[in-house]
């Protein structure tokens, strides 16, 4: 960080110290706050009639800027925003730039300024209009406002750079944001305990590389194999598409040092079956990192209710953070057309132009080439297994 950046912060930090005894006071002022520290005080929700009560009483202005700071959310991504951009948003409002680590119902955990703070969520945020159903996740970047006992607000959302989002199950055009402003997703799989399940580790790689993210694949418990080529042949194909393959085992600390350059500097989303041993691993490449989510979460709202973590993202000593999330299990390829997913199978992609049938769909047709190229080694049997077995899936759907 730039000296005159930690100066700003500095500054900012300590005027946020200075004003605490007097910021409580300006805020119970306010008729809204007077009614918020009501011991029966409920986060901001719209009555019957589809009214918040803050707003009634909201100068015109105010509730303009807010629906401003609401808009920057419905932004599409922006793959060039970086953290100085961030901070020069945030420096153009009255609130401090957080980060979102922990997610859960109407309640986040942000970094801001160097400490983490459990924030409301703004009731007047809805995630309507913004193409998300959903209006806040882990990795966002967000404007709060510093309240009293160590408290926050977010007041709004930044733009985001990526995001881990998959489509909603009863409204396909909407879309759950998983995480914000990720890079990549690890798939970690089990050789065996659980077996190795070649079709769940595609459908992951399809999601993550559906939204742009960069993937590898952790194949761990190695030390359980007993045939060397076996794992080779589940390596190579994805080798030869460039997505780097970790072989591991994260108990006896092998193989650790790989996923550790994968890691440093990025923001990594985990996935995998409960079992295949992320938690093991991400000790492994860190000691002491506790993934867990429960045991690491302990938000509480400020009535004292404890509430369940959706996500939660932890930094690395080295650099970066790993997200994990149990939202990631059922990610799935929902609103992929069938005609879509040879895109994600190249080497497939590469041949089916040969076919003797314009609309071969490669499964049953005579004068196959990927058939072709799967009997003669070209194709990883696996793999087209995965494909004709997805392009099922995929195609009931529809
Ligand atoms: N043999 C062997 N066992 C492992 C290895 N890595 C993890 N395990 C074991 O697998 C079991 C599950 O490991 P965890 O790290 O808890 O798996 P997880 O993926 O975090 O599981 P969830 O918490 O359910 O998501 C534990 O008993 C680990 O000791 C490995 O490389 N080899
Ligand atoms: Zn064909």
């Amino acid at each position: 960080m730039s000296k005159k950046k930690k100066e700003i912060r500095q500054q900012q930090r300590k005027a946020w110290d200075a004003e605490k005894g007097q910021r409580k006071k300006i805020r119970h002022n306010t008729a809204a706050n007077q009614e918020k520290h009501r011991v029966d005080w409920q986060p901001l929700v719209p009555d019957e009639e589809g009214e918040i009560a803050d707003q009634r009483i909201m100068p015109l202005d105010e509730r303009d800027r807010r629906e401003a700071v609401e808009e920057q959310a419905t932004a599409t991504l922006q793959a060039s925003l970086d953290d100085t951009q961030w901070q020069n948003m945030a420096d153009e409002t009255p609130f401090l730039l957080g980060k979102v680590v922990e997610v859960s119902r109407g309640l986040c955990r942000a970094e801001v300024n160097g400490d983490t703070i459990v924030c409301d969520v703004r009731g007047i945020l809805t995630a309507e209009g913004t193409g998300y159903t959903n209006i806040l996740a882990v990795g966002d970047r967000v404007l709060v406002q510093p309240l009293a006992d160590e408290r926050g607000l977010v007041e709004g959302v930044l733009p985001r750079r990526s995001g881990l989002a998959r489509s909603d199950s009863y409204d396909m055009h909407l879309k759950q944001i998983i995480a914000a402003n990720v890079d990549q997703l690890l798939v970690v799989a089990a050789w065996l305990e659980p077996k190795i399940w070649l079709q769940m580790i595609d459908e992951y790689l399809i999601g993550a590389q559906r939204n742009g993210l960069k993937t590898a694949v952790c194949l761990n418990k190695i030390d359980l194999a007993k045939d060397g080529a076996e794992i080779e042949a589940v390596a190579a194909p994805y080798r030869s598409l460039d997505i780097p393959v970790f072989l591991t085992s994260a108990t006896e600390s092998e193989g650790i040092e790989p996923v550790q350059d994968f890691l440093r500097g990025q923001a990594t989303v985990l996935a995998g079956l409960s079992g295949v041993g992320k938690s093991t691993l991400l000790n492994a490449v860190q000691p002491g990192l506790q993934l867990r989510t429960s045991e690491v979460s302990n938000l509480k709202s400020r009535e004292g209710r404890h509430t369940t973590t959706q996500a939660v993202m932890l930094p690395l000593a080295m650099g970066g953070s790993v997200v994990d999330t149990p939202g990631i299990k059922d990610m799935g390829l929902l609103g992929l057309h069938p005609d879509d997913l040879i895109t994600f199978y190249p080497e497939l992609a590469d041949v089916v132009g040969y076919c003797r049938f314009n609309d071969c769909t490669h499964s049953h047709e005579p004068g196959c080439v990927v058939k072709e190229a799967v009997a003669d080694g070209r194709i990883a049997q696996w793999r087209y297994d995965n494909y004709v077995n997805l392009y099922d899936i995929l195609s009931e759907a529809v």
